[in-house]
């Protein structure tokens, strides 16, 4: 629960920073929107617990979104967005699965072995 809210505040301050960033050059009204900034999310799995479980997170289309994964045990990680994606999880540190979402909706991450969400992710067009 303490990792999950942390990975959530982390979130909410690459939010305010990118926010930051884009008002200091200047950017939106512009045709030439930059893309929004990437989204990592740190899971880790452990004795049969992932962290984060339930969470909500927000993207954008086309961001670029990085999960880095730790895991004890092999796993299927299932990315429900159109299309889906999914990845092999090892029994290994800092494994890196990075997807984009071209469709917006709530797109839910899932441990298919563990059988739990991870997160949902709202994507915004
Ligand atoms: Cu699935």
């Amino acid at each position: 629960m303490r990792r999950a809210k942390e990975t959530f505040r982390g979130t909410l301050i690459a939010a305010g920073v990118a926010a930051l960033v884009c008002g200091l050059v200047g950017c939106g009204g512009s045709t030439n929107k930059p893309a929004a900034a990437p989204l990592d999310v740190n899971v880790t799995i452990a004795n049969g617990q992932v962290t984060p479980a339930n969470a909500t997170l927000q993207a954008k289309v086309h961001q670029q979104i990085t999960l880095h994964v730790t895991s004890d045990a092999t796993d299927e990680l299932h990315v429900h967005s159109t299309p889906d994606h999914k990845f092999q999880v090892a029994a290994a540190p800092d494994q890196t699965f990075q997807f984009a979402v071209d469709v917006p909706g709530n797109v839910e991450v899932e441990l298919h072995h563990l059988n739990r969400t991870i997160a949902t992710i709202q994507v915004q067009p």
